[in-house]
């Protein structure tokens, strides 16, 4: 049985990404904004069950109830907390949404934010332990049988880095062996990061927490997505649109919501978050994952989701879209070198979806694709039900997303490390982070940092050396040195 998920926001990233997850869980459960079911009276709200199967018509078959709670006056509320130093974002947020819980917002007293650095927020959150954990252990007690936390944050700022790193040593330290933790990890623009110099500092922070703590961890870079949103619209017309990140989240926020179609609105398989992870990280040092969608067109251009419109493109069948899917304009972390594949997993959402074109495109892509050499070398494959949006109309409405385990991680994190060393081999802004100017509080502080550059290179040399054919063995071969040492 598929258990419910509890989601984390924090900082502004977090909290815009967040704000557009939800609308877009919402509307393909055809919940209104104030949290009101369109299409279901009170008493049509059972779920469906093996003895109820027969009286199908007047039942729920997706499953909102994974995302959000049902009050007894009929009205969905989501199963979140959002947490910000600074009120902004989150006032946009309960204002557009009223079906958010204010109960379950922290908000800084001060409305400072955390000034970019990931030190604050950190220590925000240690300071702030017990309102945090009061506000999870409250979401707990309203789960029968929670499956996951999931936090959406940025690597970059000082509040979704810092406060996202004490709520992964908080939710690990206090529930961690028994759920599973996962993160939508934001990087920031390099081509924009002369504006906050310390965002390396940040970022390598960040990653040693998601290395320790977290079960698996979507990676998205806003350059990536940046240029796949310039390349529809051109950059200039960009400017034009409501915010800067208007379509960089809905790109997020898209694959997001896609990733837990098959166990809210079930079929016969990957019905839990549970199953679709341990698909796709083998180990648990290889748990950084990468994503495409198609079409892209169709999703950045639906300006409003509305209940009769759904995602889709006439123009392109479950073949296309399959070899779509593999296009480096369609990844959220685009890199240049070729990569290799621990695992892929294809979703394809739409009604009546043809088989055979699925089979044909799995075949043309499996050839196209370099697995790691110990794998299965196999596509899985989610025959994904589309939502009530959808289903309103005859249309196909069919849409995409892959989720993967590859090599380009490489490329992401060496990337991180060079900027890092540029900064560290000169201890420069090290000041920002240490409790006084002694000598020898600089050096703790360096040495912390040094510790998570460990961390971070070991996840890099993992990803290289899992091309390797002996790379199960060498791990074997390790395992029985540690036990002899
Ligand atoms: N994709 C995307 N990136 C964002 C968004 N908001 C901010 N960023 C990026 O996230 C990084 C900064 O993180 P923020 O989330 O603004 O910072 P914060 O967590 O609020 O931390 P402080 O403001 O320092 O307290 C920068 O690289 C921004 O470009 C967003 O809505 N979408
Ligand atoms: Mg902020």
């Amino acid at each position: 049985m598929p258990g419910e998920i509890i989601t984390l926001q924090a900082g502004q990233c977090g909290n815009q990404v967040g704000i557009q997850y939800w609308n877009q869980l919402a509307n393909e459960h055809e919940i209104l904004s104030d949290g009101t079911p369109l299409s279901y009276s009170n008493e049509d709200l059972q779920f469906e069950t093996r003895e109820n199967q027969s009286q199908k018509s007047n039942i729920r078959s997706d499953r909102p109830d994974l995302f959000f709670t049902l009050s007894d006056d009929n009205k969905y509320t989501p199963r979140l907390i959002m947490i910000d130093l600074e009120p902004s974002v989150i006032t946009k947020a309960t204002s557009a949404l009223p079906m958010l819980n204010p109960r379950n917002i922290h908000l800084s007293e001060n409305g400072g934010g955390a000034a970019n650095n990931w030190q604050h927020g950190y220590l925000y959150g240690l300071n702030h332990q017990e309102d945090l954990t009061n506000l999870i252990d409250r979401e707990l007690d309203k789960c029968e049988n929670l499956s996951t936390f999931q936090l959406f944050h940025s690597v970059a700022g000082g509040t979704g880095s810092g406060v996202g790193s004490l709520l992964l040593e908080l939710l690990n330290d206090r529930y961690g062996s028994k759920k599973i933790i996962n993160t939508f990890l934001i990087f920031p623009s390099n081509e924009k990061t002369s504006d906050v110099v310390v965002q390396p500092y940040n970022t390598m922070l960040t990653l040693k927490r998601l290395i320790d703590f977290s079960d698996c961890t979507f990676v998205f870079e806003n350059d990536s997505l940046n240029s796949i949103e310039n390349s529809i619209f051109g950059s200039s017309n960009k400017l034009s649109r409501n915010s800067a990140f208007e379509g960089t989240n809905k790109l997020i926020s898209h694959i997001a919501t896609s990733i837990s179609n098959p166990f809210r609105f079930p079929s016969y398989m990957y019905s839990s978050n549970e199953s679709i992870i341990s698909t796709l990280v083998p180990t648990p040092e290889l748990k950084f994952l990468s994503t495409s969608v198609a079409p892209i067109t169709n999703i950045l251009q639906k300006q409003n989701t509305s209940f009769t419109s759904g995602i889709g493109n006439a123009n392109l069948n479950e073949y296309d879209i399959i070899l779509e899917l593999l296009n480096d304009k369609c990844k959220m972390n685009r890199v240049n070198d070729p990569v290799s594949y621990i695992s892929m997993m294809n979703y394809l959402i739409g009604n009546n979806l043809n088989q055979s074109e699925i089979r044909k495109g799995l075949i043309r892509a499996s050839s196209r694709v370099n697995f790691v050499p110990w794998t299965s070398a196999s596509i899985h494959l989610v025959n994904g039900r589309p939502p009530h949006i959808s289903t309103t109309n005859n249309k196909k409405n069919l849409h995409g997303i892959q989720i993967s385990n590859n090599t380009s991680i490489v490329h992401v994190f060496s990337k991180i490390v060079k900027q890092y060393d540029l900064l560290a081999k000169r201890a420069a802004y090290i000041n920002y982070y240490t409790e006084s100017n002694d000598h020898e509080e600089r050096l703790r502080v360096m040495e912390m940092f040094n510790e998570c550059r460990e961390s971070v290179v070991n996840v890099i040399e993992e990803y290289k050396s899992c091309t390797s054919l002996n790379y199960l063995e060498d791990g074997l071969l390790e395992d029985e040195d540690e036990d002899i040492v």
